[in-house]
């Protein structure tokens, strides 16, 4: 078997090819990613994002910025950890940078603490959602849900809930805006997030569904994701928290791959993995319909939540 560290691409066919099991391989870090190009055709991307700015879910960066918007931004590196009340951060970086992301939806990492106010914040997300796609063809949760569905060897995907039926915020849309970056960095609610108290604590493994609707561009480059073969251990948290990962990762000569996706293109990867998306301040933001998955190989449920 080859060594080699590349993901699988590009449509779901050529995949089951080459993978009894893609979401093993994934959990395995066999592969670094799942790449399915153009599920969702460009100009349903922009169209999207036109509706999100009607209707002053995102703002249009070309315009001024209301205080409204300013005051829902969420900084760079930003989570909380358990019940703390406080945010922690991913990284050593708290200063404001002008950076700024939006979400449309709700955010585990963001809100989990509170889990009344997390589990309300859902139910809006729920019927926001259910107004914002009216029409089942033209859904693109509901596409990334089925491409995952797919992939799973006849498991069953739902949005996650807790053992009472009250489900999660099933995806967020995310506008990065100004060279929003997210630096090396690994996400999982029962590593980090430590959230003993939600039912996706159970899963074995945490992967992320990320669908691209609009990227960033500066001078003919754009704002991409990077996918480091190294699965975090608690050893590499200082490394992470003081920003010297990637001398580490020279150090010890660990691959990485550069996951280069265009408005429409979907991918998966497996979050314990370090990653990052390093910022481009270009004119646009580089806006994603993301997701979270609990994956455990011996559960016949995948949970999906954002
Ligand atoms: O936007 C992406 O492609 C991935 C972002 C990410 O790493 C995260 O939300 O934790
Ligand atoms: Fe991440």
């Amino acid at each position: 078997m080859s060594n080699e560290w590349t993901f699988a691409e590009p449509d779901l066919a050529s995949i089951m090819d080459q993978h009894a099991s893609p979401l093993d391989a994934l959990a395995d870090g066999v592969i670094p990613a799942i790449v399915l190009r153009q599920v969702f055709h460009p100009d349903s991307c922009q169209r999207l994002i036109d509706r999100l700015i009607e209707q002053q879910l995102l703002y249009d960066p070309r315009q001024p910025i209301s205080a409204q918007f300013q005051e829902a931004a969420i900084p760079e590196g930003y989570y909380r950890e358990g019940n703390k009340a406080g945010p922690s951060f991913a990284w050593e970086e708290k200063k404001e940078s002008g950076r700024t992301r939006i979400d449309v939806g709700t955010s585990l990492g963001y809100r989990g603490s509170n889990k009344e106010a997390f589990l309300a914040h859902s139910a809006e997300t729920l019927s926001l959602f259910e107004r914002l796609f009216p029409e089942p063809t033209d859904n693109p949760i509901r596409l990334l849900y089925q491409n995952l569905q797919a992939l799973s060897c006849g498991r069953r995907v739902e949005t996650a809930h807790e053992p009472d039926g009250r489900r999660y915020g099933p995806a967020i849309i995310r506008a990065h805006y100004g060279g929003y970056t997210y630096k090396p960095h690994f996400d999982s609610v029962r590593l980090r997030e430590k959230r003993a108290d939600y039912a996706v604590h159970d899963f074995a493994h945490q992967f992320a569904g990320v669908l691209v609707l609009q990227n960033t561009c500066l001078r003919e480059q754009t704002a991409q994701c990077i996918l480091h073969r190294q699965l975090w251990q608690p050893k590499i948290d200082e490394i992470l928290k003081s920003g010297k990962f990637h001398d580490f990762a020279q150090e010890q000569q660990i691959e990485n791959v550069r996951v280069c996706l265009e408005p429409g293109d979907l991918y998966f990867f497996n979050t314990r993995s370090i990653h990052e998306v390093p910022g481009l301040a270009g004119e646009l933001p580089r806006i994603v319909l993301a997701t979270f998955i609990g994956y455990s190989s011996d559960r016949d449920d995948i949970f999906v939540w954002s």
